[in-house]
């Protein structure tokens, strides 16, 4: 057996947690053969809540859960962790404000990332799912001096897996014969789902579907999918977005073996988006590190939607720019 690796869960007595701890305990993220400590962070009003979670915990005996930590602590949550998954966040609330949204995020994010650059593992791998997620993985990455912002990661991995799903079904494959489909930008609505190099089952996407539906159907279904999620369940989506953070986790701890898929990262300059925000990007991972896949051609199409979901993230950036360290 290999020695146990930490991994931080914050919202932990929250839905998505309630799915994301058991994938991971028992081995969906990081393999069957590892064992993990789980630290769970929620705040002080939630521990009840989640000794329930613990309990839990304890009843399924996972043979790879090596421990369990619940605390409010963020020093606590974080110290030595090897991956941190940054679920908990602030919802909007009535009459709330984005930009009220925004700074009341910052303040969990940015003691989040100090904390995470004080206790956590130097090589830490850290996932945003929070909303606003992408915005929130900024101000955790520029609190936490001490990491690489490489290191923080926003999750548009769900919107990934919505769109291979949504175009699956129109073209009549399973998922597993979509590959290279790219999610750019913000997890909001302003996201651009992209099919211009997708291959279904081979053969080019777009020989398959027409642009009407792409513009008209596709696009919007996915961008809205959380809407409707919502309207269905009564309920955000909880166990699609669990699992679409064991998926991204999974492949950048374990690789995608020259996959594409779509993180959100701090943006480089590449594709023309400016340094400053976190920006779903097309990548592939090898040996625990991602790659953005470069040279793709951009239309016209493309680059006006490219340039939308950017020009929201630098005004989420400016709204919260002054916690920014
Ligand atoms: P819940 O409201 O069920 O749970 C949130 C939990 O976070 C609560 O237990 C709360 O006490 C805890 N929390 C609040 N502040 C905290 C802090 N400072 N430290 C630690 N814990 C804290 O929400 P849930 O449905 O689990 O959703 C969690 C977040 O994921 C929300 O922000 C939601 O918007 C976001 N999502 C992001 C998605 C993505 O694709 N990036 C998709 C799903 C989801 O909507």
């Amino acid at each position: 057996m290999k020695k146990p690796v930490k991994v931080a869960i914050t919202g932990a007595a929250g839905q998505i947690a309630y799915s994301l701890i058991f994938r991971i305990a028992s081995g969906s993220m990081l393999g069957p053969d590892q064992p993990v400590i789980l630290q769970l962070l929620d705040i002080p009003d939630s521990l009840e809540k989640l000794k329930g979670t613990v309990m839990e915990i304890d009843d399924c005996a996972f043979p790879l859960v090596s421990g369990v930590v619940a605390t409010a602590d963020p020093m606590e949550a974080f110290d030595g962790t090897d991956y941190a998954l940054l679920v908990g966040a602030r919802p909007r609330g009535p009459g709330m404000e984005r930009k009220d949204l925004l700074t009341a995020n910052g303040a969990i994010f940015v003691p989040q990332g100090k904390a995470l650059a004080a206790k956590a593992s130097r090589d830490v791998k850290v996932l945003v799912v929070g909303n606003p997620a992408n915005t929130n993985a900024l101000i955790a990455a520029s609190a936490a001096k001490s990491l690489d912002p490489k290191q923080f990661t926003a999750m548009v991995r769900l919107d990934h897996n919505r769109a291979i799903s949504q175009l699956a079904t129109k073209t009549g494959v399973s998922g597993n014969d979509i590959d290279k489909i790219i999610i750019w930008g913000n997890h909001s609505s302003t996201q651009y789902p992209d099919i211009t190099s997708t291959t279904v089952a081979g053969k080019p996407a777009k020989s398959l579907v027409d642009q009407q539906w792409i513009e008209s159907d596709f696009i919007p279904t996915v961008q809205q999918r959380g809407a409707a999620i919502i309207k269905a369940r009564g309920l955000s989506s909880a166990a699609s977005a669990a699992s679409a953070a064991v998926d991204h986790m999974r492949d950048w701890a374990l690789g995608t073996n020259g996959k594409w898929v779509s993180m959100g990262i701090p943006s480089d300059g590449s594709y023309g988006i400016k340094p400053g925000v976190v920006y779903g990007y097309p990548v592939t991972c090898k040996d625990g590190k991602y790659e953005i896949v470069q040279g793709l051609p951009i239309d016209a199409f493309s680059r006006a939607r490219m340039d939308a979901t950017d020009a929201e993230l630098r005004e989420e950036r400016a709204a919260i720019e002054d916690l920014l360290a």
